[in-house]
């Protein structure tokens, strides 16, 4: 059967063109933070004539740049999105008064925007404009992309994962597997993700614990340091500035660790009891929208916070690492409390040698 390779793209669906819209959008992971991210391509006779994305909060949304990649071609065609269009005037104009004079036939919308400035009214704006509007494509890959983002918005507060490895006889690892210590790892794209991540005192001196990537563009989550342990903190390396209007080190009162003995550059907090809640409150003055609590090396002393978060139901996501191996010595397991919780939607995937277990609460 002959095909022209022009009509071989008349036969996708909606759910293509919106999957392509997510694979634009994660372009911008851990960047667009209090933004959601979000792509959007331009569709005229089943050809992709414009696509786009959202690349930081401040900059053009993603219908603009998918529009100006369109030009003329936008008429009549279909505009794919994984957000609603936005319909006020925020750091940029109405994405819903960019589609309308595009003069675009349809517009197909991932799923409705959970913001109460926009919840709808873009859609309600396309359509008495005379805009045929179709919701919920590929509904559940965009809600995922945007978890943090939903959560944030409809909480106010920031979406706590918690991280760590386990070996095949149950026990937890200070360590990471193989392929997840490096850039580029799945652990390294994970902390990409999180506008702060909580590690233990050790991630300052082993900085190889948490390999962030350091590419030009590439997300540099606020690192939040905790330790009861003054001592541990004397032997931090001094950091490059850069890194150090990153990093926020939580301390106990009762280690009397001043402001000024802190390295210089680096945020100090001292606590009367380091806990889970008064970090999130932290995080929210400093309107973060997501957290991650990652239990790699030394970190026992995240004990009182692990107890804290299953107890208060302070976590959104967990996410699990299964390593090849059987650990052996002495056990070492999770110590929080004794009710059972059940996680929803699990979802797992391969890493390297590994298996990666990701659920809700
Ligand atoms: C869209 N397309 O690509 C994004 C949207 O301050 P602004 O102007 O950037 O507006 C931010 C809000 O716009 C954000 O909270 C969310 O409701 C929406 N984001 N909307 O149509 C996009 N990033
Ligand atoms: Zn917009």
């Amino acid at each position: 059967l002959e095909m022209k390779e022009e009509d071989r793209y008349k036969y996708y669906d909606d759910g293509y063109y919106m999957r392509r819209c997510v694979e634009l959008a994660r372009k911008a992971i851990g960047c667009t933070s209090p933004n959601p991210m979000v792509g959007c391509v331009i569709v005229k006779d089943g050809i992709i004539v414009g696509e786009g994305f959202h690349p930081k909060a401040g900059q053009p949304h993603a219908e603009v740049f998918a529009l100006r990649g369109a030009g003329d071609l936008a008429e009549n065609g279909t505009a794919y999105v994984s957000l609603e269009p936005c319909n006020h005037y925020g750091r940029t104009p109405p994405c819903t008064e960019a589609l309308i004079k595009a003069k675009v036939k349809n517009v197909v919308v991932g799923m409705v925007d959970p913001n109460p400035i926009v919840a709808s009214t873009g859609v309600k704006k396309l359509q008495d404009a005379g805009i045929e509007v179709k919701v919920g494509v590929e509904e559940d890959m965009c809600k995922r992309l945007n978890e943090a983002y939903i959560h944030h918005m409809l909480t106010g507060k920031p979406f706590l994962t918690i991280r760590y490895s386990i070996s095949l006889d149950g026990h937890v690892l200070s360590q990471l597997g193989e392929e997840a210590t490096e850039c580029g790892g799945y652990h390294s794209k994970l902390l990409q993700e999180y506008d702060a991540i909580i590690l233990p005192s050790t991630a300052l001196t082993e900085t190889s614990l948490f390999p962030i990537s350091k590419e030009l563009g590439a997300n540099q989550p606020l690192k939040i340091v905790v330790s009861k342990s003054p001592n541990s903190l004397t032997q931090i390396p001094a950091l490059d500035t850069d890194a150090a209007s990153k990093t926020m080190i939580i301390s106990e009162k009762k280690t009397s660790l001043e402001p000024q003995t802190g390295p210089e550059g680096i945020e100090t907090v001292s606590l009367d009891r380091i806990s889970l809640v008064e970090i999130l409150e932290h995080c929210k003055g400093k309107g973060l929208c997501s957290v991650l609590l990652d239990l790699t090396g030394n970190y026992e002393d995240f004990e009182d916070m692990l107890k804290e978060g299953f107890e208060q139901n302070l976590f959104q996501k967990v996410v699990v690492e299964v390593l090849p191996v059987f650990s052996g010595g002495k056990e070492r397991v999770l110590n929080y409390m004794d009710a059972k919780v059940m996680v929803k939607n699990l979802i797992s995937s391969v890493s390297g040698k590994s298996v990666l277990l990701e659920g809700y609460f």
